[in-house]
């Protein structure tokens, strides 16, 4: 795999200086225009202001992009057609030189080629509702598994089933260290529920557990609830989740399209809160990100 840095990039890591990878599904595919470019515009000035180096990761022109410059990622806001590269997407993509937006997955696997060492996001995939049907688990969590990077999000997607994916967790031996909390996040939700193992409470003691768990070669999950003013009402969230995976299954929709669809669909069906939330979420995970960067750096 060649890898194709921006500029300062390659530097930064190799004096380990803090770099923050961030990935760019969410930026094709995740968020809505004109907000998904001045999001991804806004997280690299964030990581930056918490004094880290921000790269976000794509594929194109047969290379593994480690710091889209402004001109990609404009491309990858607005052009229609990139392709939502996972790691079964990696290879093809790469031969064919195509355009492509990186989810979790591929993105930790160029990451940690790159040599860095944290990267922000959202929320990572996980165990959709009904996977003991359709067995569709995303790659993230194998990835998180095998890769070691570690991935700082508000848990996973509400639109997934949240306890079958911390199970698939646990059983693939992944650490979710919750910040500043005990419960695993829900993405929109500041609590699922659901209690975790691990906690922490501020970035030096995550970059301790950061730094033992990537020693072994293998990821992590460090879980950061929304900030509460930006946070929706979880039993509100959940209806309107539950309407949504009725009309993707009404529609015929799965697969990698699951994801970006059910996104979308409760978007329109709570008037755009939740897209203040994904975004408000974003800008915290990577200010939380640089941090962690920055005492991992210090160690
Ligand atoms: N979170 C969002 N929007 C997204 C995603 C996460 O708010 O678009 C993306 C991430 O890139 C994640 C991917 O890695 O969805 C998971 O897709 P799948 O379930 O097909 O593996
Ligand atoms: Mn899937």
């Amino acid at each position: 795999m060649r890898l194709a840095f921006g500029a300062g990039i390659a530097e930064a890591i190799e004096q380990r200086r803090p770099v923050v990878a961030l990935e760019s599904t969410v930026i094709a595919h995740g968020l809505p225009r004109p907000v998904n470019l001045e999001t991804a515009r806004d997280l690299e000035r964030i990581v930056r202001e918490g004094g880290a180096i921000p790269a976000t990761i794509a594929v194109a022109e047969g290379r593994a992009v480690v710091g889209a410059d402004a001109d990609l990622l404009r491309r990858l806001a607005t052009e229609d057609g990139v392709a939502k590269v996972s790691l079964r997407d990696l290879a093809p993509l790469l031969a064919t030189a195509g355009l492509g937006a990186t989810t979790v997955a591929a993105t930790v696997e160029i990451a940690a080629r790159a040599g860095i060492s944290v990267m922000a996001t959202g929320g990572i995939g996980g165990v959709h509702r009904g996977a003991e049907r359709t067995f569709d688990v995303s790659a993230d969590l194998e990835a998180v598994a095998r890769t070691p990077v570690c991935v700082v999000c508000s848990g996973a997607k509400l639109v997934l089933d949240l306890p079958k994916t911390l199970e698939a967790l646990e059983t693939l031996g992944v650490p979710v260290i919750g910040f500043r909390t005990d419960d695993f996040p829900a993405f929109y939700v500041r609590s699922s529920g659901l209690r975790l193992a691990h906690r922490v409470d501020d970035p030096l003691a995550a970059a301790r557990v950061v730094r033992e768990q990537l020693s072994r070669g293998a990821g992590l999950v460090v879980a950061v609830p929304i900030p509460d003013a930006d946070a929706i009402d979880r039993d509100e969230a959940e209806r309107e989740v539950e309407r949504a995976v009725a009309a993707a299954e009404r529609d015929g929709v799965s697969g990698a399209a699951l994801t970006p669809y059910l996104l979308r669909a409760i978007g329109e069906l709570t008037t755009g809160r939740t897209l203040a939330a994904n975004v408000a979420l974003l800008r915290n995970n990577a200010r939380v990100a640089a941090a962690i960067a920055g005492a991992l750096a210090a160690l």
